[in-house]
Formats: structure tokens, sequence, C-alpha cells
């Protein structure tokens, strides 16, 4: 991958905060499109309170009732022999037993909108692009990623709603990036890395998708059909982590799979025990789309510049997005959980560095 000038091209400085109590920790993990000549980034923006009140740590959280943002105050004291904070994205709880359990996030994210004419120089909008809405969306919204549906002529925008009753995917129609239809919930919790296929296969729609069993399995991709987009069924196993090396923690979709002639093109990622996140990529059958063809051995896009190993969270590429041009990809990836950053490929390039299986 060749990496736009090695800088990111959106880091926080260009994002203003939501609320005035607020303040921007991270924008990143983006989802990507073109309408018309525009390129539009559908951007993960997280914050966190603007300032600690003296004895407290203070979290943003949505209130569905009142519809309004508050802050939860966890007492500093007991937060030193209750809670872990060295993850700096959660707040981990220890029961008698010593099993972890996230109990709150750091940050609050919701999407945002940034436009740009070159797909390089972006204009991050001033407000999210849409409310908060319900209690599935408590701890905000994340990592989206669009699909434009080619028969349809419609946007279809996958993301994470998370609460304290875990992380879920859900559901946003939107034509013009103005007006957006929410259909809710598609997959129960805990579920993330939702990527829709552009077209139907076989009069289904088709999803890529990422449970997280709690007693026996690992989290990998599987894969869902669906009449409507809203009712899920049909599930395959496709892929899962490997016992060895840069993706032996998870695995999860990375950008909506690209139709090629060769095959369904997957950009996914792939993380480490020590959560160190990289890009890989693999190409599955056009009719049978569970079906892989061949698969990278090695990441593609692996964290090695300043601004991918220190950050919000360091040692993380992470692709929710694409353009597809010519021969070409255009990625629009997370850095360190706090930028965003742009790289390009060549599809034949791709194609040369996966094994065929
Ligand atoms: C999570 C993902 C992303 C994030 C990575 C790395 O599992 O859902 O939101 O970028 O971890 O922190």
């Amino acid at each position: 991958m060749i990496r736009e000038p090695k800088r990111p091209i959106i880091t926080p400085a260009d994002v203003k905060p939501s609320r005035d109590f607020l303040k921007v920790d991270g924008v990143f993990n983006c989802g990507a499109a073109k309408l018309g000549d525009e390129y539009i980034l559908l951007c993960r923006v997280a914050e966190s309170c603007r300032e600690q009140e003296d004895g407290y740590v203070c979290i943003p959280v949505y209130n569905e009732k009142t519809e309004r943002l508050e802050v939860v105050k966890l007492d500093r004291e007991e937060v030193g022999h209750k809670y872990d904070m060295s993850d700096s994205r959660m707040i981990f709880r220890k029961n008698a037993s010593g099993i972890k359990k996230i109990k709150y996030l750091t940050s609050l994210s919701h999407l945002r909108l940034a436009r740009s004419r070159d797909g390089i120089h972006f204009r991050v909008e001033e407000q999210p692009a849409l409310p908060f809405s319900g209690r599935y969306e408590r701890w905000g919204m994340e990592d989206p990623r669009i699909t434009y549906m080619e028969e349809e002529g419609r946007f279809c925008i996958t993301y994470t709603a998370v609460s304290e009753l875990g992380a879920m995917p859900g559901l946003l129609l939107t034509r013009d990036f103005k007006e957006f239809e929410r259909l809710g919930a598609i997959f129960p919790p805990e579920n993330k890395d939702v990527v829709l296929f552009p077209r139907k296969i076989g009069g289904l729609y088709y999803a890529c998708h990422r449970p997280v069993p709690y007693e026996i399995g690992t989290p990998d991709i599987w894969m869902a059909s669906s009449p409507d987009l809203v009712h899920w069924g049909g599930h395959r196993h496709v892929c899962g982590v490997h016992e060895e090396g840069w993706e032996n923690g998870r695995i999860g979709s990375g950008v909506p799979p690209l139709y090629t002639d060769r095959g369904w093109l997957h950009i996914y990622h792939g993380a480490d025990a020590h959560n160190r996140y990289c890009l890989g990529a693999m190409l599955t059958d056009l009719e049978e789309p569970w079906k892989i063809l061949a698969q990278s051995s090695r990441p593609i896009l692996e964290p090695r510049e300043a601004y991918e190993q220190e950050g919000f969270f360091g040692g993380v590429v992470f692709a929710c997005g694409c353009v597809a041009e010519g021969a070409g990809l255009t990625v629009y990836y997370g850095a360190a959980d706090d930028k965003i950053a742009r790289a390009e490929l060549s599809l034949e390039e791709i194609f040369n560095s996966m094994e065929w299986v």
C-alpha cells in the first residue's frame, strides 16, 4: 500500500466538539463513498469530558429518556480499587472471581460527515450526521461502513450501537447523506464489523458479521443472508482466527466486499493477543460468497508509521471504508484510534499477495 505522503488526512484538531463540555479524542474508522463528484467519509468521532471534576472520573453517556447527553461521575478513590483503567478505551470492573467485564467506555462516539472534491483534503462538518436514538446507543455509535446498493441507488450504512447491553450492529439507509432512515438493530450483541455486499446474490442480500462467542469459540468472520436487509439467517462460518501470528486474537470484516472479476475482495482486520491491529485480504467466490478462494498470509497494511503506532490506542490500523477507482483502491483507515489516514493500492498487487486455497 502507498500511504498518502506518510501522514494522516484528518486529525482531532480538524473536528469541532459536538457540545461545549466535550473534547474530541479521536476521529477514525470511517465509512467511505462517492456521491456524484464528491468524496464522503462518515467518521467515528470519539469525545470525552473536557474537564474532569476534582475527585471524579467523568464520562459522557446518552440518556434516551431525556434525549440528552449526561455525565456519569465515578469516585476516583473507588476507581482505584474497583476498576481497571489500563486500557485507554474502556474501564473494566473486576468481580469477586476476578473476571473482567467492561463497565464503561472512556469516550462516547458519534458519526460525523467529512466531504472532499479530491479525496485527500476533507472538510469535517460541525455537527453529528444524525442524533443518537434509543437505549442501545447510550454508549455511542461506532465504526460505520457504507455500501452503495447498485441496483437500488441508495446507501446502506452499518454501524455498531454500544450500550451496557452490549455492542450490536445497526442499519441506516440514505440517498443523500442528509436524511437517514433507521432500520434498527440487525444482529444481537455481541456482534460487530457488519459489512453488506453491494448487490444481491441469488436474490438475497449478504452480510459478513463478527459475533463474539462467550464460552466456546473465537471472534471469527461469519456470513448471513436476508431477503430484506432486516431479517438475517443462513449463518455460515467463513474464516477463523489463526493460532499463531498477526491474527491470533480476533478478526473482523473491514471495508464492504468489492466485486472483482476474480471474486469478492474482502479487506479485513486481524488483531493479535496484544491488540495490534493489521489489515489482511481475502477473495471469496462470486456465487457462493462464503467460500474462500485466496487469502493473504501476511498483513497488507500494518502499523508502522509513528501516527499508526502512537495515539489514543497505539498499534492500530483499522479500515471501514474504501473507494474503488480504475485498477486501484483508496483505503481510508483509522490510525491508532484517533486519526484518519489514506493509502492507495493496486488490485493486481493484492491478488499477487494472496495465496490460493
Ligand atoms: C475495536 C474495534 C474498533 C477499534 C479497535 C482497536 O474492537 O471495534 O472500534 O478501532 O478495537 O481499538
